[in-house]
C-alpha cells in the first residue's frame, strides 16, 4: 500500500446513528485505503493526550467527556496527499458549514459531535496514529 496516511476517528454520534458502514465506503470510494482498523472505548487520558493543543479552549472538557463516553473507530488511512485529501472528504469542523457531499455535512450533528476526526498535518498523524496502533510503518 503506498502513499501518506493519515488517522481518522468514527466518533460516537456517528456509530450510534448506524452510519459507520456508509463513512467507511465513502472513505475506501474516495481513493483511500485502509490499513487498520480498530474500535476502542477511549479513557478520559487517551482523549486528553488526542486533544491536548486544545487543552486551554472552554471546549476541551466537553469534547473529551464525549470522544470517552462511547466508542469510537480509529482508522489508519493510506492514499497519495492522505491528509490534506481526508481534510477534504471530512469537511469544515462545524457540519454546518461543511461543503454538501462531505462526511461531517452527511452524518454531523452538531459542532461537538461532527461524525469524524481527521489528523490536520503529517506531524500530527503520526502522533495520533501512535496514539492507537503501535509498529506501524507507511512503505
Ligand atoms: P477539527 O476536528 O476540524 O480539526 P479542531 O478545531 O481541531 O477541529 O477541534 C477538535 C474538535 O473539537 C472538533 O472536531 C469538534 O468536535 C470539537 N470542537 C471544536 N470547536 C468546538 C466548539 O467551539 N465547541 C464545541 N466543540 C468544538
Ligand atoms: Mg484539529
Amino acid at each position: 500500500m503506498s502513499g501518506e496516511s493519515t488517522l481518522a476517528i468514527i466518533k460516537p454520534n456517528a456509530i450510534e446513528q448506524g452510519n459507520t458502514g456508509e463513512i467507511i465506503a465513502m472513505i475506501e470510494q474516495s481513493g483511500f485505503r485502509i490499513a487498520a482498523i480498530k474500535m476502542l472505548h477511549m479513557s478520559t487520558m487517551q482523549a486528553e493526550i488526542l486533544y491536548e493543543e486544545h487543552k486551554d479552549k472552554s471546549f476541551f472538557g466537553g469534547l473529551v467527556n464525549y470522544m470517552s463516553s462511547a466508542p469510537v473507530i480509529a482508522i489508519i488511512v493510506v492514499k497519495e496527499n492522505a491528509v490534506k485529501d481526508f481534510r477534504i472528504l471530512i469537511g469544515s469542523t462545524d457540519p454546518a458549514d461543511a461543503a454538501n457531499g462531505t462526511i461531517r455535512k452527511l452524518f454531523g450533528a452538531t459542532l461537538r459531535q461532527n461524525a469524524i476526526h481527521g489528523s490536520d498535518c503529517a506531524v500530527n498523524a503520526k502522533r495520533e496514529t501512535a496514539l492507537f496502533f503501535s509498529g506501524f510503518e507507511v512503505h
